[in-house]
């Protein structure tokens, strides 16, 4: 939680669509008020042609983010992980998180979760050693929101993201883990899409970046979601209104290095 400033001419602007209370889609960010049409018929638009369904309900939630002090904090770099199968994918979600010091129980307790379709539309905050989960409102998670970014950094993703399948949704992703990392007491965080047609995942963390994973799942399941790993000691109610509430602009882009080999990026650093 970082450098901060009065930001009055910004807008908050979140979509959340549902189909008999079952999740199918979100997406959010924080734009200046010219932007605020195309970006609502964007959002609508996507609610109304995902691929989990037709959604019977779609409500857009636009807020002037006014006289409220928004945090600025970089990216976090991306790169790709080498993985062709989904035994492979599995064999580097264990090693990367127990490289951020997550321990075993908690990778079984988070994939459990993530895989159980308990119907996560938000973020669940599990912690790092045991795997218990310690947001207890509701099974949907905590959506971590009130997140956007500069024109320079986007340009800094635009000028090395063209290649890039997918581009809109690994910016929207980066973002939001760039956003949960810098929460205090996130140690980690593991993310499979829901979406049965995006077989690609993460994990992502201060230290590892944000690591693409592609093949964390088969084509066509649907079941996916997030897992926030936390660190002994947090104080999980000010994280909890830091994820859903702090208005945070990515002001630096992290970069993009090219695909690496697990062993190599459990050796180094980060990505
Ligand atoms: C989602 O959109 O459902 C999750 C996005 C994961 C993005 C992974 C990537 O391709 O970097």
């Amino acid at each position: 939680m970082t450098d901060e400033c009065v930001s009055p001419d910004l807008y908050s602007i979140r979509m959340r669509a549902s189909h008999m209370g079952r999740h199918i889609s979100g997406a959010e960010g924080i734009i200046t008020e010219e932007l605020i049409d195309g970006k609502a018929i964007d959002l609508i638009h996507r609610a109304l042609c995902h691929s989990r369904g037709k959604p019977d309900s779609i409500t857009v939630t636009i807020e002037r983010v006014e006289g409220v002090e928004i945090e600025k904090i970089p990216s976090l770099p991306i790169c790709t992980c080498g993985i062709t199968n989904e035994e492979a994918a599995r064999r580097a979600v264990h090693a990367l998180l127990n490289h951020a010091g997550i321990g075993a129980l908690a990778v079984y307790a988070a994939l459990a979760i993530i895989e159980g379709g308990a119907g996560l539309s938000g973020a669940a905050l599990v912690d790092a050693a045991t795997g218990e989960r310690l947001d207890t409102e509701s099974p949907r998670g905590i959506r971590v929101s009130r997140f956007g970014i500069e024109d320079e950094a986007l340009a800094g993703f635009g000028a090395v993201a063209a290649g890039l399948p997918h581009e809109t949704r690994v910016l929207e992703a980066v973002m939001l883990a760039s956003k949960s990392a810098s929460g205090g007491g996130v140690a980690a965080e593991l993310c499979i899409s829901d979406n049965p047609d995006y077989t690609t995942g993460y994990v992502s963390s201060r230290e590892l970046g944000y690591v693409r994973i592609p093949h964390i799942k088969k084509e066509g399941d649907t079941k996916g979601g997030r897992v926030l790993f936390i660190e002994k000691g947090a104080d999980i109610n000010a994280l909890i209104r830091y994820l859903r509430h702090t208005p945070v602009m990515i002001n630096k882009f992290g970069g993009i290095n090219d695909s690496k080999e697990l062993d190599g990026l459990i050796s180094s650093d980060n990505c």
